[in-house]
């Protein structure tokens, strides 16, 4: 750890019997590249649609910006060494397409590109898997202005950027990731707008939906072609919907929520079909006539795992007799009626309940769409921290991370071949709308002075990859 002075954190592992994951388990962290990076006008970077909406008021806390996050761009080596003191045997990170492209399509940035592959060589160097997500969220602006994801071209685009990169890097990159959680791109970016590009329609948000995961299709298809060996997937966030109350109007509401939430995505991209039932819920919202003949078996192209975001729960109740609903843009279009429930039950930092039963449920309802193998690519928590004579003593975020370990583990007992998990974040960074207000790391980051500090959650974590498993309760 980078910081030799502090003390080893509570090694509850030293206390209890052991809990352990099958030989090999991948243990790693992840980071989205407008999260980190900054240098965003650096060495040919062009703006993205983050660009363009944190530098518009109103839009993010505080007017943050990603313009230097964590400058993970100049202390690419830092970084990578916290990350082999943490002995991570994988790093998700994803590409900032317009380093890469600054048009989004056409001309490639050598230095973009350069950037990329000392980030590879060095991770490989350390002996760290490099992990690479293509897309987290953050699209050339010139193809949010010639349309955005609701138009059909941005899915051929994206293909194209996917074959750059497997050109680029595929000799030395072995798990890549096409889209990281389809459903806020196309739900929080065009139908509630609180995330880029911030627009605000509900058929729009359907159809950028559809065309994310056509391009993710092509590009599982880009990838196949440039880089037979290479290992495949897509990362969604999925969440357990529950009724509040066993009456038929509220298990009717969560049909609806779960079908946005989850079948939206799992549907086509393992079974290659919408669920009727969504399609018809969506029927006063739109005629899904931007889904063209074919359009479902490129989807479904065949992968070699499925990568699983997991944070919570949601619990919903069906709409209040004589209440309008909330006539604000909402993400669940056609369902803007249906209430979300708080349990009551303790929450982190951006109110979401703690749920870790729920990341066993969700792995085994993932098992039940494929024999795929599962990794959990992204979980975890955000705490407001001290750093106190130099340490941070985060123990809610070490349990939360403790208990969602051992529901990772029931599903594996249960049969899930789950085999991996990616802890959500490595770092403190940009956390979208709520810029630097939210604190998701591991370790973490002084905006002020760059000073990186593992808080006791990465000790914590360092001790479970060192005995490949926890302790049981
Ligand atoms: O920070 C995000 C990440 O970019 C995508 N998944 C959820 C995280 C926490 O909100």
């Amino acid at each position: 750890m980078s910081n030799p002075a502090s003390p080893p954190a509570v090694d509850v592992l030293d206390e209890r019997p052991g809990l352990t994951f099958p030989p090999g388990f991948l243990w790693g962290a992840a980071t989205a590249a407008y999260q980190i990076e900054g240098a965003a006008a650096e060495d040919g970077r062009a703006p993205s649609i983050w660009d363009t909406f944190s530098h518009t008021e109103g839009r993010v806390v505080a007017g943050h910006t990603g313009d230097v996050a964590c400058d993970h761009y100049h202390r690419l080596g830092e970084d990578v060494a916290l990350m082999a003191e943490l002995g991570l045997k994988s790093y998700r990170f994803s590409v900032s397409w317009s380093r890469v492209q600054p048009a989004g399509s056409g001309a490639v940035n050598p230095q973009g590109l350069d950037f990329y592959r000392r980030l590879v060589d060095e991770l490989l160097a350390n002996g760290i898997e490099p992990w690479l997500t293509l897309y987290h969220w953050d699209l050339p602006q010139p193809l949010e202005d010639a349309g955005g994801w609701p138009a059909r071209d941005t899915a051929a685009r994206f293909a194209d950027y996917t074959t750059v990169m497997a050109d680029a890097l595929g000799d030395r990159v072995r798990y890549w990731t096409t889209l990281n959680e389809p459903w806020c791109s196309a739900f929080l970016g065009y139908g509630s707008g609180v995330h880029a590009p911030g627009r605000t329609n509900g058929a729009d948000a359907v159809r950028a939906g559809h065309h994310l995961m056509l391009g993710h299709g092509l590009a599982v298809q880009a990838l196949r072609a440039a880089r037979p060996t290479a290992e495949v997937g897509v990362t969604v966030n999925l969440y357990p919907v529950d009724p509040a109350s066993d009456t038929p109007a509220d298990r009717d509401a969560a049909r609806r929520i779960d079908g946005l939430a989850n079948r939206f995505f799992l549907d086509p991209l393992l079974r290659g079909s919408y669920p009727e039932d969504l399609v018809a819920d969506l029927s006063t919202v739109t005629d899904f006539d931007h889904v063209r003949d074919g359009d479902l078996a490129t989807i479904s192209t065949p992968l070699d795992l499925v990568g699983v975001n997991y944070y919570s729960r949601h619990v919903v109740a069906a709409p209040v007799e004589g209440v309008p609903a909330d006539p604000a843009p909402s993400c669940w279009p056609g369902s803007e009626d249906v209430r979300f429930v708080s349990r009551g039950v303790p929450v982190t930092d951006m109110g979401w309940e703690i749920d870790a039963p729920g990341l066993t449920e969700t792995l085994r309802r993932v098992h039940g769409y494929t024999e795929l193998p599962l990794y959990v690519t992204e979980n975890g928590s955000a705490f407001v921290d001290s750093v106190v004579d130099g340490q941070v003593d985060d123990v809610d975020r070490l349990a939360y991370f403790d208990a969602h370990l051992r529901a990772a583990h029931e599903a594996i007992d249960a049969g899930v071949p789950l085999r991996g998990y990616f802890a959500w974040s490595l770092m403190d960074n940009f956390e979208w709308a709520w810029g630097y207000t939210k604190r998701f790391g591991m370790i973490h980051v002084d905006y002020d002075s760059q000073v990186r500090t593992p808080k006791s959650s990465a000790k914590w974590y360092a001790s479970v990859i060192r005995r490949n498993g926890l302790a049981a309760q």
